[in-house]
C-alpha cells in the first residue's frame, strides 16, 4: 500500500464511525419487534432534515464543503488536486422504510464521510476531488418509486417526472421537495447532475451469504431488475349481512384471487419467491361493507432481463381473469432492469480488500440500490459489509462495529485508487 494509502486507511476510526451510526439512529428512532432498535426517517421529512444537519456539522468539521442539487441531493466534497477533473462519487441513503434499521443507507453515507475525513486527516490529496452523496428518497416509502434523487441526477427520468407522486397524506413530491429545499436555503446550491469519474457504494448485505460463508467484503458484481405495480380492483360497497354473495362485487375477494393467480405465475420452484405484496389497502374498510376498492402493491425481482421482461408482462392479463365481479387497473410505478457491474469498480474492491488482508466473496445484489441508475454514466459498483441473518428492512438489522470499519477501511482504500487512476 502507498504510503499515503496506509495512512488514509489507518486514518479510518471505528469508534467515530460507530458513535456517528449511533447518534443517527436516535433520530427517528424507536423500540420495534423483540425490543430492537429500529428508525423511521422517511424523506423529506424534518426528521430528514434533523438527520442532514447533524451530517453537514460533522462533513463540514471534517473540511467538506456542502451544496444540494435541485433533487435535494446532498453532497459532500473533498477537494482533489485538479478541481477541474470529473470527482469520483460515493453515498448512498439517508431515508429508511417505516420499521427500517439502524444501518441501511446511512451506512453508506457515513463510511464516505470517514473515508474522505480519514483522508484528509492523513494528509493525502487525491488527484480528484472524492463526493459523498446522500441521495433523496432511495426508499419509496413515503413517495413511491424509490431512487426518485437518483434517477434525477442521472436523467434516467426528468425531476418533473415525480412532482405528482403523492404520499399517504396526500402531499405532493414536489410540495415536500421544495419545502425540504427552502429549508435549506443557506446551503450552497449546484446544478443537478453531472458524470462522475466513477461511483462506488457501501452498503450493508441485506442477505445472509456475507456472514454464512465467513466473509468480510461483498465484492458486488450487479443488482438483479425490480418492477413495481400497483393494481386497483373496483367493485361496489353492499351491507355484508343482506347482500346475497351472487349480487356482490366485491373488490376483496377478486384482489385474493388475483394474488393466488399471481404467486402461481410468479413461484418458480427452481427460484425464490421474488413477488411481494406488501402494501394493501381496502375502501370503505369496515367490517360490516363490502369492500369498494381494494388497492395492493406488488414488488417483483429478477436476475434474468427476460424473465423480468416477460413475467412482469403477464402479471395485468392474470389480474384482469382473476377477476369474476369487479374491474381491475394495473399501473407500472418502477421498472430497474438487472445491471451489471463490469470488472472496473469490483476489481478495485476487491485489490483494496486483499491489500489489507481481508476476506471477500463475490455476489450481485437482491437489493436495489441508487448505484443501478449511475451504471450508464459512468463505472459502477458497490461493496458490502455482513449483517446479522441478512436481516433489513427491520428493527433487528445490525452490523457490528469491526464489520463497518473493515468496510470503511476498503472504501477509503478503493475512492483513492480510483481518484489517483
Ligand atoms: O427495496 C430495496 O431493494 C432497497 O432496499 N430499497
Ligand atoms: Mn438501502
Ligand atoms: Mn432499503
Ligand atoms: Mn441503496
Amino acid at each position: 500500500m502507498a504510503g499515503g494509502v496506509a495512512a488514509a486507511v489507518a486514518a479510518v476510526s471505528e469508534a467515530r464511525l460507530w458513535q456517528r451510526l449511533m447518534e443517527m439512529a436516535e433520530i427517528g428512532g424507536f423500540i420495534g419487534d423483540g425490543g430492537h432498535h429500529g428508525v423511521n426517517r422517511p424523506c423529506l421529512t424534518p426528521l430528514d432534515r434533523e438527520a442532514r444537519r447533524l451530517l453537514i456539522s460533522w462533513a463540514r468539521r471534517a473540511g467538506a464543503a456542502v451544496s444540494v442539487d435541485p433533487a435535494a441531493n446532498l453532497f459532500l466534497r473533498l477537494e482533489g488536486e485538479d478541481p477541474s477533473l470529473a470527482p469520483v462519487l460515493t453515498g448512498s441513503h439517508m431515508d429508511t422504510q417505516p420499521q427500517g434499521g439502524r444501518f441501511d443507507g446511512i451506512y453508506g453515507v457515513l463510511a464516505g464521510l470517514e473515508a474522505i475525513e480519514a483522508i484528509a486527516a492523513a494528509g493525502v490529496r487525491p488527484r480528484r476531488a472524492i463526493e459523498v452523496v446522500a441521495w433523496t428518497n432511495e426508499e419509496g416509502g413515503r413517495f413511491a418509486p424509490g431512487c426518485t434523487g437518483s434517477m434525477s441526477f442521472t436523467g434516467f427520468k426528468p425531476m418533473s417526472a415525480f412532482d405528482d407522486l403523492v404520499d399517504r397524506d396526500g402531499i405532493r413530491y414536489a410540495d415536500a421537495l421544495a419545502e425540504q429545499l427552502a429549508a435549506e436555503a443557506d446551503l450552497p446550491r449546484r446544478p443537478l447532475g453531472y458524470t462522475p469519474h466513477a461511483y462506488l457504494e457501501a452498503h450493508i448485505e441485506q442477505g445472509p451469504r456475507l456472514e454464512a460463508e465467513g466473509k468480510e467484503i461483498g465484492v458486488v458484481t450487479g443488482i438483479q431488475g425490480s418492477r413495481w405495480f400497483t393494481v386497483s380492483v373496483e367493485g361496489r360497497t353492499d351491507h355484508a349481512g343482506t347482500t346475497p354473495l351472487r349480487l356482490r362485487r366485491d373488490s376483496v375477494q377478486d384482489m385474493l384471487r388475483a394474488i393466488g393467480a399471481l404467486n402461481t405465475l410468479m413461484h418458480d420452484p427452481a427460484d425464490v419467491l421474488r413477488f411481494t405484496v406488501g402494501s394493501i389497502r381496502v375502501e370503505p374498510g369496515t367490517s360490516n361493507s363490502v369492500a369498494r376498492k381494494a388497492e395492493f402493491t406488488i414488488d417483483f425481482r429478477h436476475p434474468d432481463k427476460e424473465v423480468l421482461l416477460a413475467r412482469g408482462d403477464a402479471i395485468a392479463g392474470v389480474v384482469q381473469a382473476s377477476m369474476t365481479s369487479c374491474t381491475a387497473t394495473v399501473e407500472e410505478r418502477f421498472r430497474a432492469l438487472p445491471v451489471e457491474f463490469g470488472e472496473r469498480v469490483p476489481g478495485v474492491v476487491a485489490a483494496a480488500a486483499e491489500a489489507q488482508g481481508l476476506t471477500s466473496l463475490r455476489l450481485p445484489s437482491g437489493a436495489f440500490h441508487d448505484a443501478q441508475f449511475l451504471v450508464p454514466l459512468c463505472p459502477t459498483g458497490m461493496l458490502f459489509i455482513p449483517c446479522r441473518g441478512g436481516v433489513s428492512h427491520h428493527p433487528s438489522e445490525y452490523a457490528g462495529p469491526d464489520a463497518c470499519a473493515k468496510g470503511a477501511r476498503v472504501l477509503a482504500e478503493a475512492l483513492l485508487a480510483l481518484a489517483n487512476g
